[in-house]
């Protein structure tokens, strides 16, 4: 059934309106459509894409115009035009930064109620020490430094090192519930992120050696997660979605609590359409090249190429149509949304 058309606030009586306004009071009616549309939310987050051939210079440029003491972190964000750029954001849930660390420099300690992940873009010899443990950062990796944990970036090689920052920031902000503490220099602990928890279906199985933690593993090192990806397409010549998610190895559940982490796979040539969800999705390029599809319109899709280190972003309740552009070598993206947010909240939909 259609909906009624409901009346204006132009409708009304402007004595009636301001007498209403007078005691902080508004008129429903002429509002509810608004913020309960029919069939399909209104979304400000647009599909928009983001060179990393346009931000590197920029970034580099950052890197001679702002101490880092002057900067704590060195960040460009990735800002959705459709929430307007001071929001900086990318979508309703996701904040996306590309973050400069020169060689000898030093972020320092802190910890803050959102949620982040690291994905290194390019350079050797950084690392991030989370809760203690001092995590390597190579192209590829990711690292986790959940809400509330102590993390510091450092910088012991010789070129510039770059990665993308992923944090739940414009929920905490919305939630009012977004602030930081600083810290000192952490001693370092035994553990790298990763080793204890490096082999899928196999975690320590002693009280003690059993961490419990909320986030027992903080590093997917890049080369076991597109060496399971290899190994998954190898083993399911039929399945088209190629796909990992980054989980907390003692539970299952997902790494972090609000948003969630994967790494997708295109076989050489392959064309993958993923079905209409409700979370808005970020893609990120690690390797090779791809088309990306977004069905916003169905008749006029927006269209990207995602070259290496490049990124984009599709608002939720749209379907997404990767291709790889080569036909010869697999692509790898890694992908970030807000399934995990929705789930708890009980909005996640599917969409055929
Ligand atoms: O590296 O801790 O892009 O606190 C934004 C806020 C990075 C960080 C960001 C942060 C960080």
């Amino acid at each position: 059934m259609e909906d009624a058309q409901l009346a204006r606030l132009e409708d009304l009586p402007p004595a009636y309106v301001q007498a209403l306004r007078d005691q902080n009071l508004v008129p429903l009616w002429p509002s509810l459509r608004g913020v309960l549309p029919p069939k399909i939310p209104t979304r400000q987050t647009q599909p928009t894409h983001w060179a990393y051939a346009a931000i590197k210079p920029l970034l580099l440029q950052a890197g001679e115009l702002t101490p880092i003491e002057k900067a704590e972190r060195r960040v460009l964000v990735l800002a959705n035009p459709g929430h307007t750029l001071e929001k900086m954001q990318a979508s309703s849930a996701m904040y996306l930064g590309m973050q400069l660390l020169l060689p000898g420099e030093w972020a320092p300690s802190h910890r803050h109620t959102p949620n982040a992940v690291r994905m290194v873009v390019e350079g050797e010899g950084a690392w991030t020490t989370v809760d203690g443990e001092r995590c390597p950062m190579s192209r590829g990796d990711l690292i986790l430094t959940p809400t509330g944990l102590w993390h510091e970036h450092g910088h012991d090689g010789t070129e510039p090192v770059i990665w993308l920052d992923v944090l739940d920031l414009p929920l905490a902000y919305y939630l009012e519930v977004s602030y930081h503490l600083n810290g000192g220099r952490q001693e370092t602990k035994p553990g790298r992120g990763d080793n204890t928890y490096r082999r899928a279906g196999i975690t320590p199985s002693t009280v003690f050696g059993r961490s419990g933690k909320r986030y027992p593993m903080l590093r997917y090192p890049w080369v076991d997660t597109r060496a399971a990806l290899i190994a998954l397409s190898d083993d399911q010549p039929a399945l088209d979605d190629v796909q990992i998610t980054y989980v907390n190895p003692e539970t299952g559940d997902d790494a972090e609590n609000i948003l969630g982490f994967y790494a997708q796979m295109l076989r050489p040539g392959q064309t993958l359409t993923l079905p209409a969800r409700s979370p808005a999705c970020v893609f990120h390029l690690i390797e090779g090249g791809a088309g990306v599809e977004v069905a916003v319109q169905t008749d006029t899709p927006r269209t990207f190429t995602l070259l290496e280190a490049d990124t984009c972003c599709a608002p939720g309740y749209t379907g997404v149509t990767l291709r790889n552009l080569s036909a010869d070598q697999p692509a790898f993206l890694f992908m970030a949304d807000e399934s995990p947010l929705h789930r708890k909240l009980g909005v996640y939909e599917v969409r055929a």
